[in-house]
């Protein structure tokens, strides 16, 4: 058999002395590329150059080295009589060995002074193709690109007298190939970071980039931090301000939800979002009078479009969660709804458009700043997506479940009576969960969340949430409230406010209390206990979904007494015959959709 041969080039030279020494006393024989020979030659150990079998010597200054078919023929030639002739034919000896690290790359570009020419001569071409080429042809050849191997390799060369077994050359070849492709990553990484910005200044309001950076990630202290696709362009541009991290995951899972809602229920739909989860969604039903004072919408000139009122139900479930909300619209932005955004404190928007008077009325908010995101409509999402969360990598199919009534067919109660508008409820209140923080609980009635339990770990604590915010949604269409006394120049927030504190019946003492009351024109009664509670028997018919199946009765309970008569929930609970029981006990009409909707 002829003498095996080892190739050896590498950048990082530890353990390279001890691992050249072994594989010589094993009999192999060494061929390295210039830095890599001579430090083996200086050992005393005899080694080759790669000069010596390319005929040619290493030229433009390093750049290429190994790049030779004598190299790349001897690695990757296979155990075929084909393959054995080429090389015959070429004067070849095959390669068994490669030993090879590769520049370093992210050491030199996280060098404050790196510039584009350094981190351009740090991309290794012939290191990259002698990696990838040995892992290619590990059904024959062993690479080696991690110093950390070299003990266990020439242990395992010794024992099986030149043959490492399959199981150790299919392990090396994969750390190979994952060191390439991390590599690679850097590479596109820098250059997108280089070119791909360049052009968001350029361009930022005539198209969408490739990349750009944010302020910030999650908090101010997590620098750097940037939004980018690895092909194409982001979906959406800029039309004003600047977003942020959050800003940016609100803005893309707002946008899936209202883009779902519009396309099953075939009306405009808008979503107010914080922290990643709704905290109104809404369809754009025509509100009724009482709504439009509910929503404080009701002083406005310019007529409700469909879209207006989908933005006024959303933002109208629960105002006080809504303060500096995140929009998403499902239609291009028009007037009517621009208007309404105008005086609400928000952080910014994003829609598949806008008219010009709206894009006009919004980028005067904020001084300007307001954040304005122009989304293609016709984007489609990867189906695979991927997270990393504390190093490790998470990838899933995305959740392209489809929302729509024949979810709700498997009516398991004995009322199946389920009217077509409860039906367009369940389904507002399922897509909300769809893009809700898990555990979740959702009330939806006319076409609107009316009070979302999110990110709760227990479900019956998802349930008393959504129906305490519903509770608190309804009781703020009493006429008490509705009467309330606010003198002039209340400001829309502080009135929220107001009539949060009243509703909730939150006990006011000292400065609180006097702060609360300078707010009206006269002393304010609080609602009695009697009071309201006369007032919940008077909203039915609400539709209550949940993402995953009510573990306990309780949750049927909880969700009757804040006017729940439809609901939808997975079945699978051991206790699922206990929950029809109990809707079967208020005459609700309960629908086990199997399809759990988990959202992180
Ligand atoms: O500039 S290169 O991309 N051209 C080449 O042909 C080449 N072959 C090996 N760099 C090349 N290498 C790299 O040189 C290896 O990846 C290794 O990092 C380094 C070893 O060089 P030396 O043996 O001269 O120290």
């Amino acid at each position: 058999m002829a003498q095996p041969i080892a190739l050896l080039s590498v950048y990082d030279k530890a353990n390279l002395l001890e691992l050249a020494k072994g594989l010589q006393s094993a009999g192999v024989k060494l061929l390295g590329s210039g830095g890599t020979a001579k430090k083996i030659r200086e050992a005393g150990i005899q080694i080759e150059d790669v000069s010596d079998i390319t005929k040619a010597p290493e030229m433009l200054g390093g750049r290429v080295k190994t790049l030779h078919p004598a190299v790349h023929g001897g690695i990757l030639a296979r155990d075929i009589a084909s393959d054995s002739a080429d090389l015959k034919a070429q004067n070849i000896s095959p390669i068994s060995i490669v030993v090879c690290n590769l520049y370093p790359f992210e050491e030199t570009i996280s060098k404050p002074n790196c510039t584009l020419a350094d981190a351009v001569e740090e991309v290794d071409i012939g290191g990259v193709t002698l990696l990838r080429a040995a892992a290619k042809n590990h059904s024959r050849v062993s690479v080696l690109s991690d110093p950390a191997d070299y003990d266990e390799f020439l242990s395992a060369w010794t024992k099986g007298s030149g043959d490492v077994g399959w199981g150790l050359r299919s392990r090396l070849a994969l750390k190979a190939f994952e060191m390439t492709a991390k590599y690679d990553e850097a590479i596109s990484g820098y250059f997108r970071e280089q070119y791909a910005s360049a052009e968001l200044e350029a361009d930022k309001l005539a198209g969408p980039v490739q990349r750009m950076a944010l302020r910030y990630g999650a908090n101010p202290h997590q620098k750097p931090a940037q939004a980018f696709v690895t092909e194409g362009k982001l979906p959406f541009k800029v039309l004003c301000g600047s977003p942020g991290y959050i800003n940016l995951l609100d803005a893309l899972n707002s946008y899936a939800l209202v883009k779902e809602l519009q396309e099953i229920l075939d009306v405009p739909a808008a979503a107010s979002f914080k922290h990643v989860s709704p905290a109104g969604a809404a369809v754009g039903l025509e509100l009724n009078e009482i709504e439009k004072q509910v929503y404080g919408v009701d002083d406005l000139k310019e007529p409700l479009t469909p879209l207006a009122s989908a933005y006024a139900r959303a933002r109208g479930a629960d105002r006080m969660s809504s303060f500096g909300d995140f929009i998403a619209l499902s239609a291009p932005c028009d007037l009517a709804t621009a208007k309404i955004i105008a005086r609400e404190v928000s952080d910014g928007i994003i829609a598949p458009g806008y008219s010009d008077e709206a894009l006009d009325v919004l980028k005067k908010k904020k001084a300007g700043k307001y954040c304005v995101l122009e989304i293609d409509p016709t984007y489609a999402p990867p189906a695979i997506e991927t997270k990393q969360v504390y190093g490790v990598h998470l990838r899933q199919n995305r959740n392209n479940a489809k929302i729509n009534a024949e979810l709700f067919e498997n009516l398991v109660t004995q009322n199946k009576e389920l009217p077509s508008e409860a039906a367009t409820d369940l389904i507002v209140a399922t897509l909300a969960l769809k893009y809700t923080q898990s555990n979740s609980v959702a009330y939806a009635y006319r076409g609107a969340i009316i009070g979302i339990g999110a990110g709760q770990q227990s479900r019956i604590h998802c349930t008393r949430l959504a129906g305490g915010k519903a509770d608190l949604w309804w009781l703020r269409h009493h006429p008490r409230v509705l009467e309330l006394p606010f003198k002039k120049g209340v400001k829309r927030a502080e009135k929220a406010n107001a009539i949060d504190l009243y509703v909730s019946g939150e006990v006011l003492e000292g400065g609180e209390k006097e702060g609360w009351e300078a707010h009206f024109l006269n002393a304010v009664e609080p609602l009695g206990e009697a009071e309201k509670k006369e007032w919940a028997t008077k909203l039915t018919n609400v539709a209550c979904s949940s993402d995953a199946f009510f573990p306990f009765p309780d949750n049927v309970h909880r969700a009757r007494k804040s006017g729940v008569k439809y609901l939808a929930a997975p079945s699978g609970s051991v206790m699922d015959a206990e929950c029809i029981k109990t809707a079967d006990e208020h005459g609700m009409v309960f629908a086990h959709t199997s399809l759990r909707l988990f959202h992180h």
